[in-house]
Order: structure tokens, then sequence, then C-alpha cells
């Protein structure tokens, strides 16, 4: 029997075992698979622990930031000058997540490159028998795409029962669709169209819940204090899951690095990190500069530079809330903006303009159904905008903020929130440029309101600047 006839024999002998699970080296095979299935499964145990925590947060993150956010906007608002602030920053939002969408579907850096790395089973080139056995020793993980019939290896460890204190999916709004069995790149269309509905439908319903208790003044206070106690307690929860995030990161890399079935992930992050990257230049180097130019006609690096303080504060604390204080005083003391103007505007663009998290949470969302070999439709697309938009509202000025959020987007298009785990081990340095983004949004947008605001500047009463007391 020639080479070739001897590979294809063994390669069949390799596929056959899975389906009438041979002894000897299936045996062998099999059951160094389980072992290293219930290692791994140790292993990202505590990451696994993180992911749920975070999962289970996400509807009262989501419920109480959405709704006290926008019932703020209202009762802050003075007349014109705070709905064009909002006007602004929510069209300097929607250019940002355009931009990500455009660089990360040109860029596909989750997008799988080599041939050779197409899935085995599906495009199996012939395989020398050893090969087969070598390769299936190496990952074992890979014998589960040699799996057929067999039943998938149940963790029924305590460790198993003690996870379900956090259960995985609380409730139908946070529950991504199951990617099929085999990971054909099939989802269950219908099971993501209806999480997107409900995921995008919670959202929705906030943000008009928020507006419309925002007006209703007085009878609505007892409900808007409930839903500040909410968001007040919700932070404080998520401040907690930070304090254990590292733990948990530390053990959710290590369970990926064991479940690494090529390497070739180091390299997709890579690319990911840069079309991240390149995406937050582009929009504060390049769009937010020039928008600020058409409107205010005056140097926007200038301005930029005036803001230099704030920026460095914000790449070190990673949080454009703690940096609203010196991001006040580079706006007027740096440059000159009216305090008038920074009183409201700086307060709104700290709590919903975060073109920098919009920005990456669309690219991360598109990054991930790249890895999972998803081709997403337009439909897919423009949930993935409005959701990267209406979750970069929701986001606090905290660190991370926009990582846990981001599971509000991956839920929007049913893609599984667990692979966040993909992008958190690089998301500690996104997370500081986004947050310097973010803070030169809410900065240019001060400009540009004072710019369109100068009418109402000049009929408003003068001493009415003199009584504004710097709240930091
Ligand atoms: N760190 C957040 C901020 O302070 C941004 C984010 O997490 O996306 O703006």
């Amino acid at each position: 029997m020639g080479l070739l006839e001897l590979a294809k024999a063994g390669k069949k002998s390799v596929l056959d075992w899975t389906d009438n699970q041979s002894i000897g080296v299936g045996v062998l095979v099999r059951e160094y698979g389980k072992l290293s299935n219930l290692d791994k499964f140790y292993f990202s145990f505590p990451g696994e622990l993180l992911m749920r925590m975070l999962k289970l947060i996400i509807l009262p993150l989501i419920i109480s930031s959405m709704i006290t956010g926008v019932a703020a906007l209202d009762s802050n608002i003075s007349g014109k000058i705070g709905l064009r602030a909002v006007v602004y920053y929510l069209c300097t939002t929607v250019i940002a997540v355009i931009l990500g969408i455009v660089l990360v579907v040109t860029i596909k850096p989750g997008v799988t490159q080599r041939a050779s790395e197409i899935d085995r089973v599906g495009s199996t080139p012939e395989v020398s028998t050893v090969d087969a056995m070598l390769d299936l020793l190496r990952s074992p993980n890979k014998y589960k795409k040699y799996k057929t019939k067999r039943e998938k290896v149940k963790a029924t460890t305590s460790v198993d029962k003690n996870i379900s204190i956090f259960p995985d999916e609380p409730t139908s709004t946070a529950t991504t669709a199951k990617i099929s069995e085999n990971k054909t790149q099939e989802y269950k269309i219908v099971g993501m169209y209806s999480n997107g509905i409900n995921a995008l439908g919670l959202i929705v319903f906030c943000l008009v819940f928020g507006m419309v208790i925002g007006k209703m003044g007085e009878k609505g206070q007892v409900l808007l204090d409930f839903f500040n106690a909410l968001n007040e307690a919700t932070m404080r929860m998520v401040q907690i899951i930070m304090w254990y995030m590292p733990i948990g990161i530390v053990f959710l890399i290590a369970g990926k690095i064991i479940e690494v079935e090529d390497w070739e992930i180091f390299r997709k992050l890579g690319l990911y990190m840069a079309t991240v990257i390149s995406g937050l230049a582009i929009h504060s180097g390049v769009i937010l500069p020039l928008i600020y130019l058409i409107i205010v006609r005056k140097n926007p690096f200038r301005f930029a530079m005036g803001m230099a303080q704030a920026l460095l504060t914000a790449l070190m604390i990673s949080s454009s809330s703690a940096t609203l204080p010196v991001t006040f005083r580079c706006a007027e003391e740096k440059n000159s903006i009216d305090k008038r103007i920074t009183r409201f505007v700086l307060p709104v663009g700290a709590t919903i303009n975060m073109d920098g998290t919009a920005l990456y949470e669309a690219v991360a969302a598109v990054f991930i159904a790249q890895l999972n070999n998803l081709q997403l439709d337009i439909g897919q697309i423009v949930t993935i905008s409005v959701t990267a938009t209406a979750a970069s509202i929701g986001a606090a000025g905290v660190p991370q903020a926009g990582l846990v959020t981001m599971v509000i987007v991956l839920s929007a298009v049913g893609l599984p929130a667990e692979d966040v785990t993909l992008i958190i081990a690089v998301d500690w340095l996104l997370d500081r440029f986004r947050t310097m983004v973010n803070v030169l949004g809410d900065a240019f947008g001060t400009g540009v309101v004072e710019k369109l605001s100068k009418k109402e500047l000049e009929q408003m009463d003068v001493t009415s600047e003199v009584n504004i007391v710097n709240p930091f």
C-alpha cells in the first residue's frame, strides 16, 4: 500500500475513531482531550466567574445608566445651548461609529487570512496519519472538530455547579445565540435577531422612559431618585467587579491560551489594536479638528494643545469622569471657553459623549464576528452601529466601562458575549486611548457650542457668568 493510500486509510481511521470510539490511540486522545477540557475548565473557571458577573450586571447597568443619563439631560439642559450640545455630540459619535465600521470591514483584522487555517473538517487536505495524530494530541480541542455523534464532554464537577451562582444568561435580553455545534458560521438567525431586538428594545425603552420621567418634573422625581440610587449601587458593584477583574483576566487569558488552536489569534489581536488606534487617531486628529475648524474658524490643534493636561490625565487614569475637573480648567483657562458653556456642555459630554468608546465597540463587535467567521449583513452592521452609539451613551466615564457595555453590543447581534474575553487582554491599553478621545471630543464640543451660541450668550445677563461656581 503506497504512502498516499496509507495516509488516506490512516486519516479515515482517525475520523472513524470519533464515530465508533475505537480503543488504543483513540482512547488515549479522547482521554487526553477530555482531561484537558477539564483542566481548561479549571483554568478558565475564575475567568468564567468574571464574565458571568459582568453579564449579570448588564441589565441593571443599562437600565439605570441610560434612564438616569437621559433624564439628567432634560433637567440640565438650558434650552438651545444644551440641545446644540446633544445634537453635536450625537453626530460626532455616529461619525466615530461609521469610521470604525469602515475601518474594521476594510482591514478585516479577525478574518482568517491563510487557507491552511480553514477548518480541517470542512476541506481536509490530505494529511498523513502521523500528522493527524500529532495534530490531535497537540491541541485536543481539534478532536472536537473530528467529533461527530460524540456526546459533548460535560464538566459535571462541583466547579460547574458553583459557577451557577452566577447564571450564564440571567435573562433572554442578554442571551446570545449559541453558535451552531460545528461552527459552520450558521448562527441561528432567528435567535440572533430576536436577541438583537431584545437588547435594542431595552435600550430604546430606557432612552424613551428616561426622557419621559425627565419631563415629569416633581411627579417623576421619586422615579428619578430610584434610578439614580440604582445607578449608584450598580456602579459600586461595577467597582467591586473591577477589583476582581485583574484576577479574572489572568485566568481568562490563561484559559484562552490553553484553548488557542493556533497562535494566529495574536496576529489578529495586533491587527485589531491597530484598527482601533488608527480609527481613534483619524477621528481625533482629522475629523473632530475639521468640524471645529469649519464651525469655529480657529486652529483646532492649538485648541487641542490647550487640552494637553486633560488628555494626559485621561491617558493615565482611563476615566473621563475623573478627568472632568482638569477638562474644565483646560477649557476655561487655556482655551478661554465661556464658563456658561462649559458648565452645561462638559457634564453633558461626560454623560453621553464617548466617541472613542463608540468607535471601539463597533470595531470590537465586528472583529469578534470575523473571529467567528460570521459574515455580517447590512442589518447586523446597522444594529451594531446603533447599539455601539447607545452603549457609549450608557457607558460611565470609569475605567473599562466600554468593555462592560461591550456585551450589550454583542448581545444585540447575538454574538457570544464570552468572546469579549478575546479582546479583554488588550483592553487596558485601548481604554486609555479611547478615554483620551472621549475627553477631546467633549472639549471640542465646548468650542463648537460656544461659537453657535454667541447670540444667546450676549442676551444672557453678563453677571450670570460671574455667579457660576466651579463645581470642582
Ligand atoms: N474609560 C472610559 C472613560 O472614562 C471609556 C471606556 O471604557 O470606553 O471614558
